[in-house]
């Protein structure tokens, strides 16, 4: 059996295993995959192997990118979690992962970072989970807060004003609860990987402590918060209740 060490950022807010929906993602998967792992808690995603968080060691080579570690888990496990999808809805998948993480997963940074009632209490949330002393957290968040901008910048948010962009989540909202439809999950009766993704990014929105746009549309969505709690419990009955 593999050794595995999962790095994540630390737990929360509340009862969330992540804010972040990579980790999260990840070690949902592990869970589905049933595959032991230790979890290790790191604050510094620079020391990872492409400078993000989360990344994993496999019998002590350390690999990047959920993603990618998903595929080398699924082809060197034999496609314990994914494998039963077919090739046209595997293609159908790639395109909602992008939908999920290459553009809804922006708009929950934005959320986050740059919309001005959101940020007093992201910090504020960010200064309890890792724990790092006020005078000193102000100073780091200050900078995260400035790579954060230019970050937005570049995938063309930030500019755009708060309504439009909550618009453009709320769209990619709408077309992940169609097609969720009254399914159990995405695509059919069994969980894959890209459940354990659109869980993370309902629960990375629905379960900060404060009342926004983003969360708002999400909320409005009944099935996709229905699918999030149906997957806490399936994947993660020791973080609810
Ligand atoms: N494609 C990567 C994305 C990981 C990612 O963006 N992680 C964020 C946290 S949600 C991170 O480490 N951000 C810190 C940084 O960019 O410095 C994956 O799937 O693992």
């Amino acid at each position: 059996m593999a050794h595995i060490v999962l790095y994540q950022f630390p737990r929360g807010p509340g009862r969330l295993p992540s804010a972040s929906p990579f980790c999260m993602k990840l070690e949902a998967y592990l869970r589905m995959a049933g595959l032991e792992h230790e979890v290790k808690t790191i604050l510094n995603p620079a020391k990872g192997p492409a400078g993000k968080a989360p990344f994993i060691e496999l019998d002590g080579e350390r690999l990047p990118d959920s993603r990618l570690i998903i595929l080398r888990l699924e082809r060197d496990l034999g496609g314990r979690v994914d494998g039963w999808l077919t090739d046209a809805e595997r293609a159908e998948a790639v395109a909602w992962q992008r939908l999920m993480e290459e553009h809804l997963y922006w708009i929950i940074v934005y959320s986050r970072w740059l919309d001005p009632d959101g940020y007093p209490a992201w910090s504020r949330e960010m200064g309890r989970t890792v724990g790092v002393p006020r005078a000193l957290s102000a100073a780091l968040m200050a900078m995260f807060k400035r790579r954060v901008a230019r970050d937005l910048r570049g995938h063309g948010f930030k500019g755009l004003g708060r309504q439009a962009v909550y618009g453009l989540a709320t769209a990619d909202l709408a077309a992940l609860a169609a097609k969720l439809g009254d399914g159990p999950y995405l695509f059919g009766d069994r969980p894959t990987s890209f459940d354990a993704m659109l869980a993370a990014h309902i629960g990375s929105i629905v379960e900060m402590p404060w009342d926004y746009g983003l969360k708002t549309a999400a909320m409005a969505q009944a099935n996709l918060v229905d699918h999030y709690r149906r997957m806490m419990t399936a994947c993660f009955p020791d973080f609810t209740g």
